[in-house]
């Protein structure tokens, strides 16, 4: 009996652990190739290195105050949809991105890509604070995507 409880132990530590050992992160490329799929420009990709390093640290499931995924995109962003699905800044900051907040934390981080694209396009880099605090100097080798 005592056997079965300190297995029973042993098995919760290892899944507590495991929970916070294991950070669900992207690669640098992964992201990279995320945002050329959503039509990322390729002179802005070494600012969205950046921004993702400083907003998320490359975690997709980060939820912190209202930011959610890579992006830490803003709540105002999502869960606001209407049935419409526009492309212009009008309508994109009337409807916001068409997504569900929840859909910035999963695995899949296209739709955040294709959400973030847009964001940049009607609003600038400076939509992210991080950006604005960290991405001014972007010399730093940490920020070469050349691999990808
Ligand atoms: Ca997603």
């Amino acid at each position: 009996m005592l056997e079965v409880k300190m297995l029973a132990v042993l098995l919760m530590t290892i899944v507590v652990l495991d929970a916070l050992i294991f950070t669900p992160t992207k690669t640098k490329c992964e992201v990279v190739d995320a945002l050329r799929k959503a039509g990322a420009r390729e002179e802005d990709l070494r600012n969205w290195v950046c921004l993702v390093e400083h907003e998320s640290g490359y975690q997709y499931n980060l939820r912190q105050y209202n930011d959610s995924g890579i992006f830490q995109l803003y709540d105002v962003w999502c869960d606001r949809q209407s049935g419409y699905f526009g492309t212009t800044c009008y309508t994109l900051n009337i409807y916001g991105c068409s997504d569900t907040c929840s859909s910035f934390l999963n695995e899949d981080i296209s739709n955040d890509a294709y959400c973030a694209v847009r964001i940049k396009q009607c609003q600038g880099f400076s939509a992210w604070d991080a950006w604005r605090l960290y991405c001014t100097d972007l010399t730093s080798p940490r920020y070469d995507y050349s691999e990808c």
